[in-house]
């Protein structure tokens, strides 16, 4: 174990330092197994390590399955070396062929074990449990090779699933501690936070399912706790961010930026001049690709350009509203071909689950992303309570491809999710079809809100640069204030 501790810690598999995780909370310890792939000596020790742990427990097994993505090739060797069948799990059901959440051959009423790298809620063993349960499988242990001691080995033993760990934290910091790696202040700030971080308990569903007890303020799920508050470009650095949130978050930094145009014209010439010309003092430009009167594709190919040269992002409001498969179509096909030119895009939940799989379909192999609409800036949106809630269950769900939300305010504490609200002027009020506006100290300082979506309040004036220069500064002077305010 020492010796392992010792190579973990080399190899960067277990950092100290300060980490803000996606929940927004900042970590003195952080731990990164995907690293040791890297390792082929060490991915072979922790592999026999877990395996050995499971035989000193007495398991028996007729397969295993490896929680994705870290443990697979954990699960690999340790089946390889041990002639053990393997079961892999699917993150996704594919939408074609099979339709298979598990691959390999299931024989209901075996027994599986499951492998994991790390340990904190428990909730990523359970959501393979549960799969495999579904399955006819009995899953009645899970081996890990640390256990962060944060409630999950007692939330698992609930479900009837026992945790065997290799190591706990607690141990891996005496290691590292007599190794004279970290010092006693390094090993009293993780304890600390540890203890302060234990998972929440759980709420037993009368249908038997589990539900993580909010316990958030305003009654909003994961509403931001007022002290969790960091910069963009910090935020761009957060592990595992989608690619698209961390350059636009950098962007934003680097511009000083938090405006996004609603470029709002029915020509192309137009569309194209005004990217050029307010191109320095926006983040985003959002487009509605189907008002043009002359669209034709090679106006997209001139605006990517300006897009690069001024270091924007293009986001097009197609509000996609419709089942999986149509809107694969809507996005990738057409006369528009939205995938092949819009770095996001955004989409209703209405139809649920599907619209998003459909779009991921289409937009992950391209490295795009979407937001979902969890709320609208209208007059009287039916948009609103239980369906923004369920907007954001769907967000953390597909965090692989969807960006944040077009929400009138900061809806969800990850920090890696952006949030960007229309309806923004300078002069609050409403139009004359329902259109509502706030300002941008407003959405920004007060609702907590990342981008603001300017459209009309700039369009409609005298000189637009000269209104898209004031746009920015208030967005970004609102943005300071709210990060004095917060952290003092
Ligand atoms: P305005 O001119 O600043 O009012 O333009 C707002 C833009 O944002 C416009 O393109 C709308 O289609 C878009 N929008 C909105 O206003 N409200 C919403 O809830 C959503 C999009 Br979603």
């Amino acid at each position: 174990m020492e010796s392992l501790a010792s190579e973990l810690f080399k190899v960067r598999a277990v950092k100290f330092g300060n980490f803000v995780l996606k929940s927004g909370i900042s970590s003195p310890v952080y731990f990164d197994l995907r690293v040791i792939v890297s390792h082929p000596i060490l991915l072979n020790q922790v592999s026999e390590l877990l395996w050995q742990t499971a035989n000193n427990a007495g398991i028996k097994c007729n397969s295993v399955c490896g929680v994705p993505y870290t443990a697979l090739p954990l699960a690999t060797i340790i089946c390889s070396s041990n002639s053990i069948p393997m079961l892999i799990r699917r993150k996704e059901a594919k939408d074609y062929g099979t339709k298979r959440l598990v691959e390999g051959t299931v024989i209901p009423g075996e027994t599986c074990l499951i492998i994991e790298d790390v340990v904190t809620s428990g909730s990523s063993v359970l959501e393979t449990a549960e799969v495999l349960r579904k399955e006819g499988l009995k899953v009645t242990d899970a081996v890990v090779l640390l256990d962060r001691e944060q409630g999950g080995r007692a939330r698992l033993e609930e479900e009837g699933i026992h945790l065997h760990s290799v190591c706990s934290l607690s141990r891996l910091l005496e290691i590292l501690h007599d190794q004279s790696k970290i010092d006693n202040e390094i090993v009293e700030s993780v304890k600390t936070f540890i203890r302060k971080n234990a998972c929440p308990p759980v709420n037993k569903m009368a249908n038997g399912s589990t539900k993580q007890v909010n316990n958030q303020p305003d009654g909003i799920p994961n509403a931001r706790k007022p002290y969790q508050e960091i910069s963009y470009g910090a935020r761009a650095q957060l592990p595992e961010i989608h690619p698209i949130t961390a350059q636009l978050f950098k962007i934003m930094e680097k511009k000083q930026t938090n405006l996004c145009l609603a470029a709002d014209v029915t020509s192309s010439k137009e569309l194209l001049q005004l990217a050029d010309s307010l191109g320095s003092e926006i983040c985003v430009l959002k487009t509605h690709v189907d008002i043009l009167n002359d669209f034709n594709p090679a106006v997209f190919k001139e605006l990517r350009a300006i897009a690069d040269k001024h270091e924007f992002l293009i986001f097009e409001d197609r509000k996609f509203a419709d089942i999986g498969n149509t809107v694969k179509h809507q996005y990738e096909g057409g006369v528009y071909k939205i995938a092949l030119w819009s770095d996001f895009v955004n989409a209703h939940v209405v139809p649920g689950p599907g619209v998003v799989k459909g779009l991921k379909e289409v937009g992950l192999p391209l490295n795009r992303g979407c937001l979902l609409i969890a709320e609208m800036s209208s007059e009287g949106s039916l948009a609103t309570g239980d369906y923004t809630k369920a907007a954001v269950r769907l967000a953390e769900e597909h965090s692989d491809f969807v960006i944040g939300f077009i929400s009138s305010s900061n809806i969800s504490n990850r920090l890696d999710f952006i949030h960007m609200t229309p309806g923004v002027q300078m002069q609050i009020g409403v139009d004359n079809l329902g259109q509502q506006y706030l300002s941008p100290e407003e959405v920004i300082h007060k609702k907590a809100s990342d981008v603001i979506i300017v459209g009309r309040g700039i369009l409609s004036a005298k000189d637009c640069v000269e209104a898209a220069r004031m746009y920015k500064k208030a967005g970004w002077a609102a943005y300071l204030s709210r990060l004095s305010s917060v952290n003092n």
